[in-house]
C-alpha cells in the first residue's frame, strides 16, 4: 500500500476520539487501498489538543481550521465538530476539493443541508455523513434480507431512540441544549439516526406527524449562570412511506436507564426483525414461513464470516461494540476515496434526511400532519 491520504481532522471530543480510532484501527483490520495518515488535528483549546494529538498519533495541531484545509497536502477533511460548524467547514473544504468525512448531524436545518450537497457536487470529491449505525453488521444483515424479501411487503416500523443523560434536571447545560449550536433537541441529535435508518431499510417517507416535548426549560452552565433550554427534550413522530407501510420513532434523552437503546421493529407480511442497539451484535427474526409448532422469535448471532465485517474482525461469536461501527466506516470511505466512487449515507442523503426532520418540526409547530 503506496498510496497515502492526509487527513485533517476537526474537533477532538468524543467524535474526534472515535473517528481517530476509526482512521488508525481501519488497516489493521481492513484491505485498505491507500493508508490514512493523521496529519492534522484542528481545534481551539491548545492544551487540550496537544493532549489529543499526542494519544491518537495526530503529527500537527492548528487553531487556524480554515488555512489547514487549503493545504495542498491535506486530502481529507473530517468534521466532528458540534452541528453548527458542519456547513462553514463543508463549505470551505468543498472549494478547495477535499473529500469529506462529516459526523451527523448533517447541518442545523434543511437550507443548510441543500448548500452543503450543491457545494460538493461541483467537485469532483467523495462526500460521506458518518451514520454509523448502517455498518453494524446487524444492519447490514436486517437490509440484506429485506431486499430478499424475507419480510415480504413492510407494514410497520417501530423505532425508538432512548438514552437518559438528562433526565437529572440539574444536568448542566451543553451545545447540545442550544438550537443556534444543535439545530434541536433528541429530534435531529437521534431522530436523524432513526430516519437515516428507516430510509435505508423501508424507503421514502411521504408525510409525517410531530409532538415535541419539552421537560427542563433551564440549566445552569458550567460558570454557574442559568441558561434557557430552547430545544425539544422528546419527539414522536408519526410516518407514512411511499410504499405504503407506516412508521412511528420515539427520541428522547429522559428515558431512565436506557443508556443508548436504539431499538427498532418491522414488521412484514412474511416476518418480523427486531435490532437493539444495546445488543448490537444480535438480530431477532420471526418468519411467518416456520412449520407453526415451531414459529418464534430467533437471535441471530451476526458475527459469522458470512456476514459483513465480521470476518475482519474474530471468529463467530467474539463480538465487537460501537467503536467498530467507525472502523468499518473509515475502511468503506478510504476505499470510496481511492475508487473515486459514492459511498453512502453521502451528502444527498443528509439532505433527504434533514427534508424530514425540518418538516416535522412544521408539523410539531402547526399540530398538523407535513406532506414530504
Ligand atoms: C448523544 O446523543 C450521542 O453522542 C449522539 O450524538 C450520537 O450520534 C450517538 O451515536 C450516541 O449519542
Amino acid at each position: 500500500m503506496n498510496k497515502k491520504l492526509n487527513i485533517a481532522i476537526i474537533g477532538q471530543k468524543f467524535m474526534g476520539r472515535a473517528h481517530s480510532n476509526g482512521w488508525k484501527q481501519a488497516q489493521n483490520f481492513f484491505s485498505l487501498n491507500a493508508e490514512p495518515v493523521l496529519k492534522v488535528a484542528c481545534g481551539r483549546n491548545e492544551t487540550e489538543l496537544k493532549k489529543f494529538a499526542d494519544r491518537w498519533g495526530w503529527s500537527e495541531i492548528s487553531s487556524d481550521w480554515k488555512s489547514v484545509i487549503e493545504r495542498d497536502d491535506i486530502d481529507i477533511v473530517d468534521i466532528a465538530t458540534p452541528t453548527h460548524l458542519h456547513h462553514e467547514m463543508v463549505i470551505h473544504a468543498a472549494k478547495h476539493g477535499k473529500h469529506i468525512f462529516c459526523e451527523k448531524p448533517f447541518a442545523l436545518n434543511l437550507a443548510e443541508a441543500e448548500s452543503m450537497l450543491e457545494a460538493v457536487n461541483s467537485s469532483n470529491t467523495v462526500n460521506y455523513l458518518n451514520h454509523n449505525y448502517r455498518r453494524c453488521p446487524a444492519i447490514v444483515l436486517a437490509k440484506k434480507m429485506i431486499s430478499e424479501g424475507k419480510l415480504g411487503t413492510i407494514y410497520h416500523l417501530r423505532s425508538t431512540y432512548q438514552q437518559d443523560w438528562l433526565a437529572d434536571p440539574n444536568a448542566p447545560m451543553g451545545w447540545q441544549l442550544d438550537s443556534k449550536l444543535s439545530g434541536g433537541g433528541p429530534h435531529i441529535d437521534l431522530g436523524s439516526h432513526c430516519i437515516d435508518l428507516a430510509h435505508l431499510l423501508i424507503g421514502e417517507i411521504s408525510s409525517i406527524g410531530c409532538l415535541q416535548a419539552h421537560f427542563v426549560n433551564e440549566r445552569k452552565t458550567n460558570d454557574n449562570r442559568t441558561q434557557k433550554v430552547d430545544v425539544d427534550d422528546a419527539s414522536i413522530m408519526s410516518v407514512e412511506f411511499t410504499n405504503g407501510a407506516v412508521g412511528s420513532f420515539e427520541c428522547t434523552r429522559y428515558a431512565s436507564g436506557r443508556k443508548n437503546r436504539n431499538q427498532f421493529e418491522i414488521n412484514g407480511s412474511e416476518g418480523s426483525l427486531v435490532f437493539d442497539l444495546e445488543k448490537m451484535n444480535e438480530l431477532d427474526y420471526f418468519s411467518n414461513n416456520d412449520n407453526s409448532s415451531e414459529q418464534g422469535f430467533r437471535k441471530i448471532i451476526v458475527t459469522d464470516p458470512s456476514h459483513q465485517y465480521a470476518s475482519n474482525w474474530w471468529p463467530p461469536g467474539h463480538i465487537i461494540g460501537y467503536e467498530h461501527t467507525f472502523v468499518h466506516a473509515v475502511a468503506d470511505f478510504i476505499n470510496a476515496v481511492v475508487g473515486n466512487q459514492t459511498i453512502h449515507p453521502n451528502f444527498q442523503d443528509g439532505v433527504n434526511c434533514m427534508r424530514v426532520l425540518d418538516a416535522a418540526n412544521l408539523s410539531a409547530q402547526s399540530g398538523q400532519r407535513v406532506n414530504i
